[in-house]
């Protein structure tokens, strides 16, 4: 397993650093591989568009060498896995571990059936991931948990407090040496050694599909260009997408999840922008506290 490093984070470095990593991200326009879900496949592609990275959805492991030697990063996301898949996936996780390419696992659904949850196993055994993200019946899943069921692909009511939410990421982080978030109205975010709660976000990213897949889309952009501190890259994409969906909300045109959508692309984008300009106002109101 590849180790961290945990440099200190301050508010200030958020505020400085993080429009600093998005125009680093617009101006190489990495590649963002993804291997996701059939629901989300066009969204995940006009998101890495709009924060500035280059994507391919491909779920073809006989080109994974290929890709992987390009220098981007991968997006592995369960949503859709079938068994035939499964075996894809394994073959590309190795395929980028061999070449040090960051990847982002997305466990969609994972606590919801037996499949799942025997997948994300054998996926964790498959190879190390840089970034598991989840919502919160995903993440226990990771966490090996049991005795309790996702209906599906939402995670549903929370059941563990904020701070238990915040005992269970630090020591997944700290046991499996990467980083874990877990996303839901406060996201919490660890390394094992710095962890964060982020409370920025819309209402509307609930009431829209494939608002956690296209997060893992903005994160592992990210990490494609911030290889060191994978944590800063993470919560770069956070902070980005949650900032952007909040803007989106407040549009005069917004009425409702429909017109959020093309809204919320927009403000990716403009924020894409802002930042190449060097204005990096916008990460000012960033909602992140220690935890
Ligand atoms: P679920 O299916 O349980 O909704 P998910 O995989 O769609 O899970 P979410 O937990 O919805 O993922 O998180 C996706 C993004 O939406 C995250 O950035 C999260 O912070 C944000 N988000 C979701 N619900 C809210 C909310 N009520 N308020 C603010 N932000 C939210
Ligand atoms: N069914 C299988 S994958 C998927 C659905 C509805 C998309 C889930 O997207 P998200 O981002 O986890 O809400
Ligand atoms: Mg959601
Ligand atoms: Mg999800």
């Amino acid at each position: 397993a590849t180790s961290i490093s945990a440099p200190a984070l301050s508010h200030e470095d958020i505020v400085r650093k993080i429009p600093e990593l998005v125009k680093r991200l617009a101006s190489k326009k990495p590649l963002c591989h993804n291997m996701t879900n059939l629901v989300v496949q066009n969204f995940a592609a006009n998101v890495a568009l709009a924060v500035g990275a280059s994507p391919i959805m491909s779920n073809n492991s006989m080109e994974a060498s290929d890709l992987a030697s390009f220098g981007g990063s991968l997006v592995i996301n369960m949503g859709t896995t079938t068994p035939e898949m499964r075996t894809h996936h394994l073959n590309t996780i190795a395929a980028y571990n061999s070449v040090g390419g960051p990847i982002l696992l997305d466990p969609v659904g994972a606590g919801a059936t037996q499949q799942r949850r025997e997948g994300v196993a054998a996926l964790m055994r498959g190879g190390y991931f840089d970034v598991i993200k989840g919502n919160e019946g995903e993440i226990r899943t990771v966490s090996g948990a049991t005795g309790f069921k996702q209906h599906g692909v939402d995670s549903g009511a929370s059941n563990l407090n904020l701070d238990d939410r915040v005992k269970l990421v630090k020591s997944i982080a700290a046991k499996e040496r990467n980083v874990i978030l877990m996303t839901g109205e406060v996201d919490v975010i660890s390394d094992g050694k710095r962890t964060f709660k982020i409370s920025n976000g819309h209402s509307y990213l609930g009431e829209i599909t494939g608002s956690g897949c296209t997060l893992g889309t903005t994160i592992a952009s990210l990490l494609a260009i911030e290889r060191e501190d994978k944590l800063l890259a993470a919560v770069t994409g956070i902070l980005m997408y949650e900032i952007a969906a909040e803007r989106a909300a407040k549009k005069e045109s917004v009425k409702g999840p429909g017109s959020f959508v093309p809204a919320f692309i927009d403000e990716l984008y403009a924020i894409r922008q802002e930042s190449a300009a060097e204005n990096g106002e916008w990460a000012k109101g960033a909602k992140i506290e220690s935890a």
